[in-house]
């Protein structure tokens, strides 16, 4: 047996790297706070509890350089983080913390920050060199939110980017292409940024998503976020729809979308965003990876990058499954093979979905995501229970009770087209009796009161949000804008989705409304010299079916009949969101007052933060009044997906066709006859 050992090659050591100094970033006065100095005691103690640090290399931490954050910060973020601690700041750190969004900073945070950032360094240096095959860098604070210029979300350097640049930068490494992995349950908004035109990082993240609700919340983490330029394909979002994704769900995902890529890619060292807050138990993930689950994700990416792997720590804030999944990983880069247990679960159907989606997104950049996946394996999957869907309609944040895995509902469900439009989860908490509801074709909008309305269970506690009223929001209540509408909205009761929130009939989810419920000053017809179409083949809303856009630029060819409404810029604001994304609330508006000014001159303007969206182009049709025109439709890239076939062209749902007819004919456009032709019209000519 000795023998046998000798003749092997040595493997290189794994490396641990762990530095109570860490510690001494805390609150200031010891108020409690899920990212505390003792995650990382208590990673360091279960690994020597399990005489884990004696089979390893142990390395004390380094303190970063200026000049490798500096490939990463901007200067004025580094001498922030660098006076934090300096007695002048005694009395401001506070304030300044409170500026940030979620952050606390102390004597002890400017250390830290430097020895997290500086240690991750050390280990891909190390890890690069060769002296060893792999190593853990047990650090805090975290990194991965960090922004060149911001510190936000528990993180004040970004520790992975560093490193990644850092290795990138030092060509006798011979490291050229790095993949970054990051299981954190949050998504790595920093390092997407940090590598999002740059093809020699290859950034996955899979977080939750929660349809642009989950922290940090936007559309950054869609899976539309491909990269730009020499970068597009090489930025990989995964974006749950939900929590309680567990081993099944993220180990489909390593196989239909990771690994693939992976293999492809090649790449020359792996750096994992190692945050454990989608471990089972973690108080702000909801998730359920175990230990388990941990090893065999970690076992299929060592098997690429010839082993080479570097595990920095972000997040995971149960004490406990954090040390186990730590300890999980760690006896996993050593190559011991005792961690047990199994994948009991399918995984969800929305997992399905989600893959699908990112397949189809990138599947030009990495051929081998084009090919099918097998209907017998789409159709292993799970739905959620009542019991978690009900927690979704009280809350938006945290997962607290665990459901046992005999109570989860098994399905053989076909997934949804890929086609499918972001949305919110909330729908699917609608009371059951109120779909099958009418509304009466004689509506007129001051007789729509709240009785009549079909609203969502928890708008109430929903409507708390706007307690604060931001400023912007006070003064766009005070701008009049005309909204013109040439889909579902030219029906009145349907635009008061909109703004009251509730949905009318055939509609499959209700509206959150605006924050301003006051219904429009003047409601008026005109018509415009643009072309009307249909694209698309399934919306949420309505279900299988194109949906109508208006083509960009005008034509004076064509006729489109649209309904304006007179409203406030805030309530535009608040249909741009909801026709667009999910979230329900925003600090700053979609479009501002110079995003007005810009359409005016321009014509259009394509909102970025909605481009993931379907109608993010908000055109400028002329003035009435005085007041601008706006309304909203797809960017132009669409239109050429369409013309090329990538994207489908189908007609109405008949749900949507009843309602685009009751606009036209309430609005006293056409006969019932003559609105159906007009819709069949524009749906069957090709762009
Ligand atoms: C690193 C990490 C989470 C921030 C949550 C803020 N940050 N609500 O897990
Ligand atoms: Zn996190």
């Amino acid at each position: 047996m000795g023998s046998n050992e000798d003749r092997r090659p040595r493997r290189p050591p794994v490396g641990l790297l762990y530095d109570e100094r860490m510690c001494r970033h805390s609150t200031a006065d010891g108020e409690p706070h899920p990212e505390c100095p003792d995650r990382i005691r208590s990673i360091w103690e279960k690994l020597k509890s399990e005489g884990i640090p004696q089979r390893c290399v142990v390395l004390n931490g380094k303190e970063a350089e200026d000049e490798h954050i500096a490939s990463v910060h901007t200067n004025g973020h580094i001498k922030l983080i660098k006076a934090i601690s300096s007695e002048q700041f005694d009395s401001r750190r506070d304030k300044i913390a409170s500026k940030l969004d979620s952050i606390y900073l102390n004597k002890g945070s400017s250390e830290a920050a430097y020895l997290a950032a500086g240690s991750v360094v050390e280990v891909c240096k190390r890890v690069a060199e060769g002296e060893l095959s792999s190593g853990f860098a047990i650090v805090r604070p975290p990194g991965h939110h960090a922004e060149a210029d911001e510190a936000m979300g528990f993180c004040l350097f970004n520790n992975i980017a560093i490193g990644a640049n850092f290795l990138l930068d030092k060509p006798e490494l011979g490291i050229k292409k790095i993949l970054i992995v990051d299981w954190d349950v949050h998504h790595g908004n920093g390092t997407q940024k940090m590598f999002y035109k740059d093809p020699r990082v290859l950034f996955f993240s899979v977080h939750r998503f929660d349809f642009g609700s989950f922290y940090p919340a936007g559309l950054d983490g869609a899976y539309c976020m491909i990269g730009e330029g020499p970068g597009a394909g090489y930025n990989i979002n995964v974006p749950w729809e939900h929590g309680y994704c567990g081993d099944a769900d993220y180990n489909v995902i390593w196989d239909h979308v990771l690994i693939p890529i992976v293999k492809d890619y090649n790449p020359d060292i792996i750096l994992i965003s190692a945050g454990f807050d989608a471990a089972i138990n973690d108080p702000l993930g909801g998730c359920r990876i175990t230990p388990y689950g941990y090893s065999l994700l970690l076992t299929k990416l060592m098997q690429f990058a010839q082993g080479k792997i570097v595990m920095a720590l972000e997040g995971g804030y149960n004490l406990t499954s954090l040390a186990n999944s730590v300890l999980a990983c760690v006896k996993t880069l050593l190559e011991e093979k005792t961690i047990n247990g199994s994948l009991r679960d399918h995984p969800f159907e929305s997992t399905w979905r989600v893959i699908q989606q990112v397949r189809h997104e990138l599947k030009s950049f990495w051929p081998s995501l084009a090919l099918e996946i097998p209907q017998e394996l789409l159709a292993c999957s799970r739905t959620l229970t009542q019991a978690q869907l009900n927690y979704y309609a009280g809350s938006d944040s945290d997962v607290e009770n665990e459901e046992g895995p005999s109570s989860e509902v098994f399905s053989a469900n076909v997934v949804e087209g890929v086609e499918d439009m972001i949305q919110p989860f909330l729908f699917l908490s609608v009371d059951e009796d109120k779909l099958g509801e009418t509304k009466t074709s004689d509506h007129k909008s001051n007789n729509l009161d709240s009785s009549e309305r079909h609203t969502v269970p928890e708008a109430s506690d929903s409507r708390d949000i706007y307690k604060n009223i931001s400023s912007w929001r006070i003064a766009y209540s005070k701008i009049d804008i005309w909204y013109a509408t040439f889909g579902s909205n030219m029906w009145e009761p349907r635009f008061l989705c909109y703004i009251r929130g509730g949905q009318v009939e055939g509609m499959s989810q209700p509206c959150h409304g605006s924050r301003d419920e006051s219904l429009p000053k003047a409601v008026m017809w005109k018509t415009f010299p643009h072309r009307l179409f249909f694209a698309r083949s399934h919306s949420v809303t309505w279900g299988t079916g194109g949906v109508a856009f208006l083509l960009p630029e005008g034509n004076n060819n064509e006729k489109v009949h649209m309904c304006l409404y007179r409203i406030t810029l805030e309530q535009f604001n608040d249909i741009l969101l909801q026709e667009n994304v999910a979230v329900q609330h925003r600090d700053t508006p979609l479009f501002d007052l110079s995003s007005l000014q810009f359409v005016s001159e321009n014509k259009s303007k394509v909102l970025e933060e909605l481009k993931c969206g379907w109608y993010p182009n908000v055109l400028y049709l002329g003035k009435d009044d005085n007041l601008p025109i706006l309304t909203m439709t797809c960017p132009l890239s669409t239109v050429e997906e369409c013309k090329s076939g990538k994207l489908p062209m189908i007609g109405a749902s008949k749900e949507y066709m009843k309602v685009l007819v009751k606009g036209l004919v309430e609005g006293k456009q056409f006969t019932q006859d003559d609105a159906i032709a007009y819709i069949n019209q524009a749906a069957a000519k090709s762009l």
